[in-house]
């Protein structure tokens, strides 16, 4: 397959003025007419021939002016000489729905039509431009059996409706990836908002029918966000309705079409008894997160798919400030870093590294990644930072004004940052284009009462970038005396040049600084110090991230020790540890995030860093010695504060209580490695609510495969299907390492494995990839199992299979063993016949 690169864009050479669609929908014989009115594009290269993108479609008439049109048809889409001027296209095409196992396009879920056409889904509905820079107004007519399908959704505005028929208007011009068709037997959930202007939104969230008890939390999380849009932003909605589907099948977690988002069911539906905490923050994230592509991403697009992070960067950033508000921005910046560390980091510092605007690519699916969307939006955190909150919000206001209804470019991006604050971001630009996480290392030096910082900054070789410039990084430092007050309050160094040094005098004693407050950049940095010093952190800094970044390196050197030397943790660590587990002033979330250990994939990259080679096995093993002897060690304490914190009164989602539930099931995480399991036992016996319920059965499993509460949790949820991915994952997740691979091929036999169901499978594919020591353990068979279920899934969703390589990106880690097995998976993958164009990328780009 051929490769798209970002230097040859061209527009194209016609304006759509209009789109009309009519689709009546059956399963095996979906017909779609669409009209469309072209007009040759005056910034375009000459109108003369119509080229329209088009895959998997049966042409039934294709007609300009009404008169017959000279179409040839090939595998992509279609050609025509179409005249220069002005001119109507009017085709049909048939489809079939039903046999859509991808999950792109118009697809069948449960007996539910809907679509996705992000990124190029469009061109599987009907012939057509698919491309972000070509916007249109769109009206559209569902027809469909009124006896399966009362309910007809589109974009936009309803207009008219029949039994059997509805008609959907969107005024605002947007490109075909946001087009958005749903049918089915729906019931609403249903809402309404009133919008800063006074407009009266109609909000309805579409379900199930039976599910639609657990729609009230999204449905908040969605007014919530409607207004925190406004007051942050000033960005209004602009239109009379609001709704969002939940749909079992579906690759992604949700997509932002006009009007219609649809999402993945997991990040909708919640209950107590059904739903954990985290999956109420996910939901409120996930959904703050596609409200705001309405201005970030739908008004002001992408004018092609290497521009991706404009929208999807820019509206992480937003999700993830809303978050902040609505919760802890200490405890949301710590979970935002240890993703960003865990999925991009990850990538980065592997084959599959790329900018955060890629140059080329095979399949643009393969390219909604963590550098696009987590360093993405960094990239935004930093560029806020460098010009200041108000420097930002004026730049802002600047693009939405300058770029409203427009397909744009990151230069776009950083023109108004330019224009609004006078600041040249020539350089800052690199960050779009240089991939590879910079190496930040810092020495320091103290004479006569001046302290001196001395940076250096390099970013090591990546794929197709040998050589990189040194980019601007915003180092937010506070500097603390050794009596642990804070004698500098928080001030941004911007570090550009490969070396640069910084001065402070007039320091009395020799300061302690916190480097990199808030995470203010994503790199990786270095410097000397002690146990002492960050003991000394942990105990003493004012930021929060710095504190917990300070256990975090502490537990890191305790567990490299034991992995390497097989050294026993030392007191500094642990009495540092007992102390913030104490410290009552502190967030319990906080506290339950400075307990928790670095995962197994973290240790792996890390011991890598240090020149190590990474065995599992050895890593997990230093992981269970070192959480028992802490449960040993602070016993007491835990087992005061697991009491402490039972819920007095019913189950709330909210953040305190969440909160406080995070720190408990920490808590019983360590102490049921020293009680035999009671109180995991109890708690599962007494849960009323799924993050107790799954908690404890994460205990009881681990303790000793837990069978019995097992099979109990099976009885009852055997008929939620959100619960029972949960119930597959936890065993997997779980497992021991030698277990591993047998309990996930075990559970490939379950008869509830729905393998076709993308969360299903993440639950067990997924979760087998995910349990380190469990994927990774000698002999290969994790490797073995995941490379048959991705061959066999790839021909039915490439997507989903193509995304799951990932699992094998970090092969270079590993001992000579490892990496054999690891790339014979590989390989396998790679030479298996009609292996779809989205896992031969990828699979290819690994292998190197
Ligand atoms: N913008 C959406 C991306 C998305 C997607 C991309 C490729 C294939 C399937 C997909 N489903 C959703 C989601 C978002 O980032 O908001
Ligand atoms: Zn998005």
């Amino acid at each position: 397959a051929r490769a798209v690169h970002l230097k040859d864009y061209a527009p194209y050479p016609y304006l759509l003025d209009d789109v009309s669609l009519q689709v009546r929908l059956d399963p095996k014989a979906t017909r779609v007419v669409s009209q469309i009115r072209f007009s040759p594009n005056p910034d375009g290269p000459a109108a003369g021939t119509l080229r329209l993108d088009g895959e998997g479609l049966r042409l039934i008439r294709a007609t300009i002016d009404g008169a017959p049109a000279d179409v040839t048809v090939d595998d992509h889409g279609l050609t025509c000489p179409a005249p220069a001027t002005a001119f109507d296209w009017e085709c049909e095409v048939e489809i079939a729905p039903a046999d859509n196992t991808a999950l792109e396009g118009l697809y069948m879920s449960n007996g539910m039509y809907c679509t996705q056409c992000e990124a190029e889904g469009f061109r599987k509905i009907t012939y057509y431009p698919d491309r972000p820079d070509v916007m249109a107004p769109f009206s559209v007519r569902i027809e469909a059996d009124p006896a399966t399908c009362p309910v007809l959704l589109s974009n936009g505005n309803p207009t008219v409706a029949g039994d059997g028929w509805a008609e959907w208007q969107d005024p605002w011009p947007k490109p075909a990836y946001l087009f958005a068709l749903v049918a089915g037997d729906l019931v609403r959930h249903a809402d309404s908002f009133r919008t800063l202007s006074g407009r009266e939104v109609d909000l309805g969230i579409w379900v199930r029918p039976g599910d639609e008890g657990k729609c009230a939390y999204a449905m908040d999380a969605l007014k919530r966000s409607m207004a925190w849009d406004e007051a942050e932003y000033g960005r209004e909605y602009d239109l009379n309705t609001f709704n969002i589907v939940a749909v079992d099948d579906f690759n992604m977690g949700a997509m932002e079409n006009k009007g219609l988002n649809i999402f993945n069911s997991k990040y909708v539906l919640a209950s107590p008894e059904t739903a954990t905490d985290r999956d109420y923050e996910m939901i409120e994230g996930i959904i703050a997160h596609e409200y705001f592509h309405n201005w970030t991403g739908n008004r002001i697009t992408c004018r092609d798919w290497f521009q991706l992070c404009l929208k999807e960067g820019l509206t992480v950033f937003r999700d993830q400030q809303f978050s902040g508000d609505q919760r802890s921005h200490a405890v949301k910046r710590i979970d935002d870093v240890l993703t960003l560390r865990a999925r991009q980091f990850r990538e980065d510092n592997g084959p599959l590294s790329h900018p955060v605007r890629p140059e080329s690519y095979i399949e643009i699916n393969n390219f909604y990644t963590a550098t696009v969307y987590e360093k993405g939006a960094e990239v935004i955190g930093m560029l806020r930072r460098l010009v200041g909150e108000e420097g930002y919000r004026a730049a802002l206001d600047l693009y939405f004004d300058r770029h409203d209804g427009q397909a744009c470019t990151i230069e776009d991006w950083l023109r108004v940052f330019e224009d609004a604050t006078g600041r040249d971001l020539t350089q800052f630009k690199r960050w779009y284009t240089q991939s590879g996480t910079p190496r930040l290392s810092v020495r320091e030096d103290y004479t006569d009462n001046v302290y001196r910082l001395h940076f250096r900054q390099e970013t090591p070789p990546t794929p197709g970038q040998p050589e990189k410039g040194p980019q601007v990084i915003p180092v937010a430092l506070g500097l603390l005396a050794p009596d642990g007050s804070e004698t500098m309050p928080t001030r941004v160094l911007e570090i550009t040049e490969t070396e640069q040094s910084f001065t402070f005098p007039g320091q009395e004693t020799r300061p302690i600084p916190s480097l990199l407050r808030g995470f203010s950049a994503p790199v990786i940095l270095t410097r000397q110090s002690t146990a002492e010093e960050r003991a000394f952190l942990l105990a003493h800094d004012t930021d929060p991230f710095n504190k917990w970044e300070a256990g975090r390196t502490l537990a890191k050197d305790v567990l490299s020790r034991m992995v390497t030397d097989d050294a026993a943790p030392g007191p500094d660590y642990l009495s540092a540890l007992r102390r913030v587990t104490q410290d009552d002033t502190l967030d319990p979330a906080f506290r339950a995030l400075a307990l928790a250990l670095p995962s197994d994939d973290d240790m792996a990259q890390t011991l890598t860093d240090s020149g190590v080679t990474p065995d599992p096995l050895a890593i997990w093993t230093a992981r269970e010695k070192l959480s028992l002897r802490i449960a040993e060690e602070l016993s007491a304490v835990l087992g005061d504060l697991y009491d402490a914190l039972e819920r007095p009164g019913p189950y709330s989602p909210d953040p305190k209580a969440a909160n406080a539930r995070a720190l408990r099931q920490t808590a019983l995480g360590l102490l049921s490695r020293i009680d035999g399991g009671t109180r995991a036992q109890k708690q599962f016996a007494a849960a009323d609510n799924m993050t107790d319920e799954l908690g404890a059965l994460a205990c009881l499993i681990r303790a000793d495969g837990g069978d019995e509460a097992t099979a109990t949790f099976y009885r009852r949820w055997a008929d939620d299907r959100l619960v029972l991915d949960k119930w597959f994952a936890l065993q997997v997740g779980y497992a021991a390492p030698a277990d591993a691979a047998d309990v996930a091929a075990r559970l490939t036999q379950h008869p509830a494995f729905d393998w076709k169901n993308p969360n299903r499978f993440r639950s067990v594919i997924g979760g087998l990839g995910g349990n380190h020591a469990g994927f990774h353990a000698a002999g290969g068979a994790g490797y073995e199992l995941v490379a048959d279920w991705l061959i066999r899934l790839d021909p039915v969703n490439p997507q989903t299979a193509a995304r799951m390589t990932t699992l094998f990106e970090t092969w270079h880690r590993y001992d000579a063993d490892r990496r054999d097995m690891m790339r014979a998976a590989l390989e396998r993958i790679r030479a298996t016949r009609g292996l779809s164009r989205d896992s031969a990328e990828m699979v290819g780009r690994i292998l190197g």
